[in-house]
């Protein structure tokens, strides 16, 4: 099924001369009207002229999340204040936050990009989607939300958290779909768990949109299982609009990134030099239709590859694989480099884990890693314990080579955010 079979299927030749028109107006327009972008070419020595081919592209500048930050609040703005519609922000961990503009028309591509996501992962009129992500200055629900509606879903905006208002709405109303945080997910199955809700017998979900947070794929499998519905990755970054930048089909192996939207690259994050089809290193995304806001070579941090065999689901638009971790949650740790991912791999895959996990780093390099144990987990059978302890210990080591101290806890004991979870407590610096 798709939402716009000629968009989503072109060849690559038409796609690719579509992507350089794109590519030469956004150029123009940057250098016309953000002086931001036109000081940059010029310490280039760069004019739009030179742009000829997709290729040149690399000539671009690149911007950081860094930049975004300086030109806060309206420094990137490419139209006049009355062609605004919407403004979100991001906020980071550090510092002032990014202001994020959409015109009317930016409102609409997003929520078209949202509503191919949507058909591709088989949702049509007649679905019902709970929208758990936060409203409000996060791109998260509104860009879903939209999107959904253009799609004719009913969409049930409930927003985060509350998992007894969020059980009762799917009970009464009949939900679907849901659009949340794979450690949303995650309680929410241990909700269901711990009230004795066997979701495939009482509820009628059958699908998840799970992203704003990386996971891995023994996670996803968790969450299906505890949900009983197939789970979609859905990945996308509010530079970029917020959701709805790449998204899985049928297929469920990589997301498809619309690239007539999107100029893709992948670079090696130290040196910034592209690298080619199928290897792994930072995504550096260009806007081809932004008009409010447009961005070149946007360093996401993100580290993926690009899959690149043509997808069996027929869109000719190439896939994302999985994103692994971003070039600055790398945490070194008695001279390893460890992504935090590769932790929640290896746990994630022992069935007597539970759902949530808390990483802390102290003192010397000191790693502990605090588990919850699965639902009936405490049976005080202490020898049990101390062998998954041991497992976990060693299956971790062989894995990240630090040996971490490993703490079990309940299930239900460690903190739920309702936005993006907090799994790396790193007090080292402090
Ligand atoms: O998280 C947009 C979004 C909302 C995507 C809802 C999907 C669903 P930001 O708050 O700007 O925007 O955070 C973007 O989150 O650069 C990634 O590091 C991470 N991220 C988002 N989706 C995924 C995913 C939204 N599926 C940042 N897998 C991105 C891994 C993800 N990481």
């Amino acid at each position: 099924m798709f939402w716009d079979q000629e968009a989503e299927t072109m060849g690559r030749g038409g796609l690719e001369q579509l992507q350089l028109r794109r590519l030469k107006a956004t150029v123009r327009r940057v250098y016309e009207r953000v002086p931001f972008y036109r000081q940059k070419f010029a310490e280039a020595g760069l004019q739009p002229r030179h742009i000829t081919s997709l290729a040149d592209a690399r000539r671009l500048p690149l911007t950081t999340s860094a930049d975004l930050r300086e030109q806060y609040p309206r420094g990137l703005v490419a139209v006049d204040a009355t062609e605004l519609a919407r403004l979100h922000t991001s906020s980071g961990t550090t510092g002032k936050p990014k202001g994020l503009f959409f015109s009317r028309k930016d409102v609409d591509r997003a929520a078209e990009l949202m509503a191919r996501c949507l058909v591709m992962a088989g949702l049509g009129p007649g679905g019902i989607l709970q929208n758990m992500m936060t409203y409000g200055m996060f791109t998260g629900a509104l860009v879903m939300h939209y999107g959904a509606e253009k799609v004719g879903l009913l969409v049930i905006p409930s927003g985060p958290g509350n998992s007894e208002k969020q059980l009762l709405l799917m009970q009464d109303f009949g939900t679907t779909a849901i659009h949340t945080t794979p450690s949303y997910a995650l309680y929410f199955a241990d909700y269901l768990e711990k009230k004795g809700i066997d979701p495939r017998r009482e509820l009628s979900l059958r699908q998840g949109f799970i992203g704003a947070e990386p996971y891995s794929e023994e996670t996803r499998r968790k969450i299906e299982q505890g949900l009983g519905i197939d789970v979609y990755n859905s990945y996308g970054l509010s530079e970029m609009n917020g959701p709805g930048v790449a998204f899985e089909c049928a297929e469920k192996h990589g997301l498809h990134i619309w690239e007539d939207f999107f100029l893709v690259e992948i670079v090696d994050p130290r040196t910034g030099e592209p690298l080619p089809d199928g290897e792994r290193g930072e995504l550096v995304l260009t806007t081809l239709c932004r008009e409010a806001m447009p961005i070149l070579r946007y360093r996401t941090r993100d580290i993926t590859s690009i899959l690149p065999q043509p997808c069996p689901c027929g869109r000719t638009h190439r896939r994302l694989n999985r994103i692994t971790g971003r070039t600055d949650d790398m945490l070194i740790v008695r001279g390893s480099n460890i992504y935090p991912q590769q932790i929640e791999r290896v746990l994630m895959d022992i069935p007597a884990v539970g759902r949530n996990y808390v990483i802390l780093l102290e003192g010397l390099d000191e790693l502990t890693v605090t588990v919850e144990l699965a639902g009936a987990g405490f049976g005080g059978q202490v020898e049990k314990l101390v062998r998954l302890q041991t497992e976990i210990t060693d299956k971790l080591r062989a894995e990240i080579m630090v040996k971490p101290k490993v703490e079990l806890v309940a299930a239900g004991t460690l903190p739920v955010s309702e936005g993006k979870a907090r799994r790396v407590i790193d007090k080292r610096s402090l």
